[in-house]
């Protein structure tokens, strides 16, 4: 109770200084909102590793054009300190709203502090930070992995559990949260199968080179292999391209799950060549544009807001790739 009232209090107080600053401060930097009320928003996105985040990227932006906010985009190519120097420069700018989608998890609460103290709210974007202190933002937009990943173990008992089941595990970036969570929600659904064993595990990334390369090495090293759960599309594509390398057929002789079902993914899995994919929605555009005008305007928004989501099989990807948008 206490902590709400102190939250709607930071917000006002936040949505009055803007105000201020906006209208006052001819000295202001190039960023903050100007005297038309435009809303400036400064995001760090983690880079361009994927199919999932060029599609998030692309939304973002698209988004910010539509609902008419000024967008200050830097690409952080996979490096945090990268994101925090994007984020410095945010609060130097003083932006009106910062949104950003964290590349590892932890280690943000000092930049974080530095923006509260700027009061200038902070909007995560896609992936969580790993923070005791939960007033450091505003509120979380994204996916819950840890459900992803359960999906996929799921299907994994399910299909997989009668016979003997050999998984080669490739993790996206290490120390992110949706490789964290993934990786977690999984080892849960096939906690307790006796037929399911996860025999390799290691990152290659998000990347297709990375799963490639991955996978190359874990085919030499464990050739009982017979099962591929990969964290995202990018790198069972990569996978597929290591398995038929190694004269077998993906799908067939090593069957694969995934995570994203981008477009490049979708096709796969209508090829055969992927079993089963978990969705995972890049399209956060309109609904963080939607946050951060409520935001800016002092409004209480929901601490956290998941995205829906689904599953595809490989007859449900044949019926979904006409129509889908990334
Ligand atoms: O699944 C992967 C990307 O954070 C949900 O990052 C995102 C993940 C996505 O590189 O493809």
């Amino acid at each position: 109770m206490f902590r709400k009232t102190l939250v709607t209090a930071m917000a006002v107080a936040v949505a009055f200084g803007a105000t201020a600053c906006g209208g006052g401060d001819d000295s202001s930097a190039s960023g903050g909102s100007g005297g038309d009320g435009t809303i400036t928003m400064g995001f760090s996105q983690v880079g361009a590793e994927s199919g999932w985040r060029t599609a998030n990227t692309a939304s973002i932006q698209q988004s910010a054009e539509d609902a008419g906010i000024e967008l200050q985009f830097s690409d952080a190519q996979g490096e945090q300190e990268n994101q925090i120097s994007a984020i410095r420069s945010f609060i130097q700018q003083r932006v009106d709203v910062i949104a950003f989608s964290p590349v590892v998890e932890t280690g943000w609460d000092s930049v974080l502090l530095e923006a509260q103290r700027a009061g200038i709210p902070v909007i995560l974007t896609d992936r969580a930070v790993d923070s005791e202190d939960d007033s450091l933002y505003e509120t979380f937009l994204g996916s819950d992995f840890v459900e992803e990943g359960k999906k996929a173990g799921e299907w994994a008992v399910e299909n997989w559990g009668s016979q003997p089941t050999f998984v080669a595990e490739l993790q996206g970036t290490t120390g992110a949260a949706p490789a964290i969570d993934r990786q977690q929600g999984f080892a849960d659904a096939i906690e307790g199968t006796d037929n399911i064993e996860v025999v390799a595990s290691q990152s290659g990334d998000f990347t297709r080179a990375g799963g490639r390369e991955v996978m190359e090495a874990m085919l030499n090293s464990n050739p009982e292999i017979n099962a591929v759960y990969a964290h995202n599309d990018d790198m069972a594509l990569g996978a597929i391209e290591a398995i038929e390398a190694a004269g077998k057929t993906p799908g067939v002789d090593i069957q694969i799950i995934s995570v994203d079902a981008v477009r490049d993914g979708m096709q796969a899995l209508a090829d055969g060549q992927i079993n089963f994919i978990v969705e995972c929605n890049p399209l956060l555009g309109d609904q963080l544009m939607e946050l951060a005008e409520q935001v800016v305007a002092g409004e209480e928004v929901p601490k956290r807001v998941v995205t829906e989501e689904t599953t595809f099989t490989q007859e449900q990807a044949v019926e979904a790739l006409p129509d889908r948008q990334y």
